[in-house]
């Protein structure tokens, strides 16, 4: 099976969150599934899954995206039939603590850019040249309202954000005269595993993060995703930004209770 726009989307940061929720859409709409993470234990329960709800054909693989070599040898290595990956999907990323700069964890801020700018870059110069020798394709890197926002301890995770925006925008640019479309999909407060990361495993402080208030689930941002990548090919989505009704800006956020 497969849908007018692809047949194989490759969705990194697959195990959890936004990525999942990116999965289990593209499986129900037919599309044969690339799922990155390097929980590959998680990926393949989610496959299994995949597979007894919509019959979807999974490729499973625990990859770190901060691994220029691994990310090489896993593209180089793809099986024949799963190279011609029409949806790419650029969401692994994370943010670590909320310090301030001149107080902030190295080890933090070389995570945060590795994953979220040299991960997304990593993939994206493996995938893009398939895409324009089938001359179709679509591309949605999962921004943030950290890339257009700056906010106390948000530092270097603004930074990656801002530069997944920098990085959206010139993709478009050099691809203008291919049919490859590329969107960026940028939330505000999304209830994931991401605060959790955010805070190092501290499940109170992450909990707080959204104390009165509701905020989007993986599954809008999802849809989201999959409403930019179902236009018609004459439509190319440059960004949807997306906030809960409760929010609205990187620190204006109306909580009851
Ligand atoms: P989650 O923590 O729930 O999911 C993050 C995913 O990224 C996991 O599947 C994780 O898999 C993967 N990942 C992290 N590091 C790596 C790595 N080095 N290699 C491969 N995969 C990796 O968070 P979200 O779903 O919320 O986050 C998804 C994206 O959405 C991120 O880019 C985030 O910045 C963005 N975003 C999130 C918002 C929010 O409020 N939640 C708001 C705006 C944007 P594993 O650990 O198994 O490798
Ligand atoms: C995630 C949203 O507000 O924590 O990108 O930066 S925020």
């Amino acid at each position: 099976m497969s849908a007018s726009f692809g047949s194989i989307a490759l969705i990194t940061g697959a195990s959890s969150g936004i990525g999942m929720a990116c999965a289990r859409v593209f499986a129900a709409a037919g599309l044969r599934l690339i799922l990155l993470a390097r929980r590959k234990d998680r990926l393949d329960a989610l496959a299994a899954d995949l597979k007894s709800e919509h019959g979807t054909d999974c490729l499973t693989v625990g990859l770190d995206v901060r691994d220029r070599e691994a990310v090489k040898t896993f593209w180089d290595g793809l099986p024949d039939g799963w190279k011609q990956v029409d949806v790419l999907i650029n969401n692994a990323g994370l943010s670590r603590g909320l310090d301030k700069l001149h107080e902030g964890s190295i080890s933090d801020w070389e995570e945060m850019i590795d994953t979220n700018i040299k991960g997304l870059l990593y993939i994206s110069r493996c995938v893009i040249p398939g895409m324009l020798g089938r001359a179709r394709g679509s591309i949605v890197n999962l921004g943030s309202v950290a890339g257009h926002e700056v906010y106390s301890g948000g530092n270097v995770y603004c930074a990656t954000k801002h530069a997944v925006d920098a990085l959206t925008r010139s993709m478009r640019i050099d691809l203008v005269d291919t049919p490859v479309r590329v969107c960026a999909v940028s939330p505000g407060m999304v209830d994931t595993e991401f605060s959790e990361v955010r805070f190092h495993g501290d499940r109170e402080r992450a909990a707080r993060v959204y104390e009165g208030m509701q905020p989007l689930t993986a599954e809008d941002i999802a849809d989201a995703v999959f409403y930019a990548v179902s236009r018609p090919p004459h439509v190319q989505i440059a960004e949807i930004q997306l906030f809960p009704t409760a929010q609205a800006g990187a620190t204006c956020v109306s909580r009851k209770g």
